[in-house]
């Protein structure tokens, strides 16, 4: 669409974010994820610029194995709350996600009714790149979505992988997702993702399924026991719920409210806030010290050499990281 293309004006993409006009925080996002450096600049100053109109949101990260029902999930908890005359920002992390690709497809069609819904904003996974670039994408995005007054934010986890950790570091809610008829097992899930949630919900708990998901829950009650609390002031409750038929899906947002709620009350939730950005801030960091080792034509080509005359006892690993350093100072 010519109209929204850049150039991009910093001060009136804010405005237009806080006056709540979709179409230019959909054109914001797209200059928070471009990779050009002048792009980059821009976003940052837009950010900046926006920084006190951001944080009102409450961030819930969701996540769970492909199929257990993520989507569905939001569209039902983002349908009851637009009906409650919330707004609902609906995001993604994924850093495997093409554009053009099936899985944000498919997402579409399994939240119609938020999709639809005025009231709410559903944004893809940034387009692939490292799990670090897309997640800083998405935090950014976050920031934007709370300018334009959108009171919930949901991150799902599309991606198997890491993506999990990353979106439990940018929510202040990690909802775990699990299907009726465990085992033993976690279903596939590294028990640090275990550790980190808030809840565990079971979902599909509808017609046959009923009995098998309560047992399940109860396991995973037995198994969230003898994990050490990611929080002194919350027990991580193991629910069930339908998205399908929509049972139980009012408790299970009483859930995050009360957490919300406890939280506040003790200070943890701005500690874990301001935890949370500072992590940010290395991470980002991070990435921009790095950039050289992958833009820097000099140092790409030069690297391969080097690596091997370490490994050949050639090259001291001191020696080789002062060669690197003088390549990344020039
Ligand atoms: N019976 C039943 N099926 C569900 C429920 N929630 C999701 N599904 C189905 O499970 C499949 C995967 O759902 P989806 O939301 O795409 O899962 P995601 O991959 O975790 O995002 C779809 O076919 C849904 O129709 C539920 O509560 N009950
Ligand atoms: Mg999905």
């Amino acid at each position: 669409m010519a109209s929204l293309a850049p150039p991009f004006d910093v001060s009136r993409l804010a405005s237009g974010i806080r006056a709540g006009e979709r179409n230019v925080l959909s054109r914001a996002i797209t200059l928070i994820e471009s990779k050009r450096a002048d792009h980059r600049c821009k976003a940052a100053a837009l950010t900046q610029a926006l920084l006190a109109e951001t944080g009102k949101a409450v961030r819930v990260g969701i996540t769970g194995a492909p199929g257990v029902g993520k989507s569905m999930t939001i569209d039902a908890l983002g349908s009851m709350l637009t009906g409650e005359d919330r707004k609902v920002a609906v995001l993604a992390v994924d850093p495997s996600s093409r554009r053009t690709g099936g899985s944000i497809l498919a997402d579409k069609t399994r939240m119609g009714r938020l999709g639809n819904n005025a009231n709410a904003f559903i944004r893809p996974s940034p387009a692939s790149g490292t799990l670090g670039g897309v997640a800083a994408k998405t935090r950014e995005t976050m920031l934007l979505c709370e300018a334009a007054g959108y009171d919930i934010v949901m991150v799902e986890t599309v991606g198997v992988g890491q993506s999990e950790i990353a979106v439990a570091d940018m929510t202040d809610f990690f909802l775990v997702l699990m299907l009726p008829g465990a085992g033993d097992e976690l279903q596939g899930l590294k028990k640090g993702v275990v550790e980190l949630a808030d809840m565990i919900a079971v979902n599909k708990a509808d017609g046959d399924n009923v009995v098998r998901a309560k047992a399940a829950a109860a396991e995973y009650r037995a198994a969230l026991h003898i994990l050490a609390p990611r929080s002194p002031n919350w027990t991580p409750p193991v629910v069930t719920y339908s998205a399908l038929t929509g049972d139980g899906v009012p408790a299970l947002w009483q859930h995050v409210l009360d957490h919300r709620e406890k939280l506040t009350a003790s200070s943890e939730l701005a500690a874990r806030r301001g935890e949370q950005q500072v992590k940010w801030m290395w991470a980002m960091l991070e990435d921009r010290l790095f950039a050289p080792l992958h833009s820097d034509r000099a140092l790409k080509a030069a690297l391969p050499r080097i690596e091997a005359e370490v490994a050949a006892g050639r090259l001291a690993p001191a020696s080789a990281v002062e060669q690197i350093a003088g390549m990344l100072g020039k």
